[in-house]
Formats: structure tokens, C-alpha cells, sequence
């Protein structure tokens, strides 16, 4: 396959995670004794741009506490919504349509549940309001000298 010489092009993208304390008091039936947060880890588009045009399937390994540790994104959203009690690295692997002739690209994300904050007032209030604790990187994926059908499928949107 052809590709563009001299050429870069840049996605930029958004991994991480958003997790909220469980209310005790509106605990949903089925949910383990010992989870404490629900969460959500994802890979997206920046402001809620689509990314599907280029990234085919995601891919997030979970810690091996939890069943079925490998979760896959076959389309958007590229999310997993779960309930656990701690946190742990997420390995996130993310393949490009194959258009691209790209290989996947793996990335890691810290699921963080608790917040950090230094002031010990400031955190127990964070902790009595139940705020949801959000860990985002933003970052791009670069495309060096793009096959021609992938400089035109990242060009045309
Ligand atoms: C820790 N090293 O000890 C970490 C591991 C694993 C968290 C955290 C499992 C939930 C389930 C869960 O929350 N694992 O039982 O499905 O803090």
C-alpha cells in the first residue's frame, strides 16, 4: 500500500476514567457488599468528537479481580461501566480501521476512585457530597506518512 511521504497527521483524543462513591443508602440490589465505587473508563473523542472513522475496536484489560478481565469495544462508545472497591492500571489497547495498515496502540490508565486533595476539610467535604472523582489524559494519536486511503479517511472529516 501507498503511503504519504513526509506526512504526519495528528487525532487528538481523550482516555481515563470518571468513578462516583456508592450512596449506601441507594445501593443497587445486585451489587457486591464490598464495592464501593461504580465507574466508568473510555476512550474518546475530544468534546464528543467521533473517533469511529479511524479507531476500528478498544480494548480494556481489567485487574484480574474481576470476571472476564478483557472487555472489548467492537464500536462506539468505547467505554466499560463497572462497580469495584480499588484501583488498579487499566491496560487499554486500541486498533485503527484497517485501512490504516497501523498496528494497535496500547496505552495505560490508572483507575483512580479516590480523590486527592490536600486540604483535609476540602477532602471530607469532597467525600460527604459523593463527588465523582475524574482522571482524563488528553493526548493524540499520530499517523506518520498515512496510507493514501487513511490520509483520505482522516482528511475528509
Ligand atoms: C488493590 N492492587 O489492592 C489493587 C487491586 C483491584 C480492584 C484492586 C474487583 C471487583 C470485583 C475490584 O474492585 N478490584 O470483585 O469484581 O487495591
Amino acid at each position: 500500500t501507498k503511503r504519504v511521504k513526509g506526512v504526519s497527521i495528528f487525532r487528538p483524543f481523550v482516555y481515563g476514567s470518571i468513578a462516583t462513591p456508592v450512596n449506601p443508602d441507594k445501593k443497587p440490589p445486585n451489587l457486591p457488599p464490598d464495592h464501593t465505587h461504580q465507574w466508568t473508563v473510555s476512550v474518546k473523542g475530544v468534546d464528543g468528537a467521533d473517533v469511529s472513522h479511524f479507531i476500528k475496536k478498544v480494548q480494556f484489560k481489567l485487574h484480574d479481580t474481576y470476571a472476564n478481565p478483557l472487555r472489548t469495544c467492537e464500536s462506539p462508545p468505547f467505554e466499560v461501566s463497572e462497580t469495584g472497591w480499588g484501583e488498579f492500571e487499566i491496560v487499554i489497547k486500541i486498533w485503527f480501521v484497517p485501512e490504516s495498515g497501523e498496528k494497535p496502540q496500547s496505552c495505560f490508565h490508572f483507575l483512580k476512585l479516590h480523590p486527592y486533595i490536600g486540604d483535609k476539610a476540602e477532602l471530607e467535604l469532597a467525600r460527604q457530597q459523593r463527588r465523582p472523582v475524574l482522571s482524563y489524559m488528553y493526548d493524540e494519536l499520530v499517523f506518520n506518512e498515512p496510507t493514501e486511503a487513511m490520509y483520505d479517511i482522516l482528511t475528509s472529516k
